[in-house]
C-alpha cells in the first residue's frame, strides 16, 4: 500500500492528503515531522537527504518533492482531468504548480516565518514589507487569471494547479496580514470549499 510520510499541519503534505482524497487513493499515513519521528532520524535522512517532508514510498518507488508527488499520484490513476495529457494543458496545469513551488513560496516565506511560526530570524521590518508586498502582488496575479476563467485556475476543470495554489490561498487568507480585496480570489476560495478534499485538508484552521 502507498505510504504517505509527514506531519498533516505542514503545506506540502497536505497536497499530498488532498491530491489522495481527490483520487479515493487508500495510504498509510506516519507523521513524520512531528513528536518522535524526527526528519534528522538516519532512516528519515535515507529516504529523503533534504530532511523535509513529503515523502511517498510506493512499492520500490521513494519519491520526494510535494507537486511532483501529486502528479505521480494523478498519473498513475490515469486521473487526466486533474493532470491532462494533452500536451498544452498538462503544461499549463505544471505551469501553475511550478509558480506555486517558486515565485509564490519565495514571495510568503519571510511573512510567514515572522508572523505565524514567529521565528527569532524574520523579524526585520524592510524584509517583512517586502515580503508581504510581493505576496500580495502574485496574489494580484492569481485573481487576473481567476477573473478570466470565473472557476478554476486553468478553466472550467479541477485540476492539480487547484490543490497547490487552494493551499496557498488558505495560507494568504489565514496570515494576519493586510490584503488588498481580490474578488476572484474570494470566489475561488469559497467554491474550493464545496470540495471535501478541501474542508478537509486546506480549510481546516491550519495556515
Ligand atoms: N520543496 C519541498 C519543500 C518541503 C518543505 O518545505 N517541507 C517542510 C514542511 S512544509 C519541512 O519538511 N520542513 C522541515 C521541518 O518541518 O522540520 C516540497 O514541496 O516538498
Amino acid at each position: 500500500m502507498l505510504e504517505l510520510l509527514g506531519r498533516s499541519s505542514s503545506i506540502n503534505v497536505r497536497k499530498v492528503l488532498w491530491t489522495c482524497a481527490e483520487l479515493g487513493t487508500a495510504f498509510k499515513h506516519t507523521e513524520w515531522g512531528s513528536g518522535e519521528l524526527s526528519l534528522k532520524d538516519p532512516a528519515f535522512l535515507a529516504l529523503n537527504p533534504n530532511a523535509m517532508v513529503p515523502v511517498i514510498r510506493d512499492g520500490g518507488l521513494v519519491l520526494w518533492e510535494s507537486n511532483t508527488i501529486c502528479r505521480y499520484l494523478a498519473a498513475k490513476s490515469a486521473r487526466d482531468d486533474l493532470l491532462p495529457s494533452d500536451p498544452a494543458r498538462g503544461a499549463i496545469v505544471e505551469q501553475w504548480m511550478d509558480w506555486q513551488a517558486t515565485e509564490l513560496n519565495s514571495a510568503w516565506r519571510y511573512a510567514f516565518m515572522s508572523l505565524v511560526r514567529k521565528s527569532p530570524a524574520h523579524t526585520e521590518r524592510v524584509a517583512l514589507e517586502a515580503s508581504i508586498a510581493a505576496w500580495n502582488h502574485n496574489m494580484t496575479i492569481l485573481d487576473q487569471a481567476l477573473a478570466k476563467t470565473g472557476a478554476y485556475v486553468i478553466g472550467p476543470v479541477f485540476t492539480l494547479a487547484d490543490v497547490v495554489i487552494g493551499l496557498s490561498v488558505n495560507r494568504w487568507i489565514m496570515t494576519p496580514i493586510v490584503r488588498p480585496e481580490l474578488p476572484a480570489v474570494s470566489d475561488y476560495f469559497e467554491r474550493l470549499t464545496e470540495r471535501p478534499g478541501f474542508r478537509a485538508h486546506g480549510r481546516n484552521g491550519l495556515a
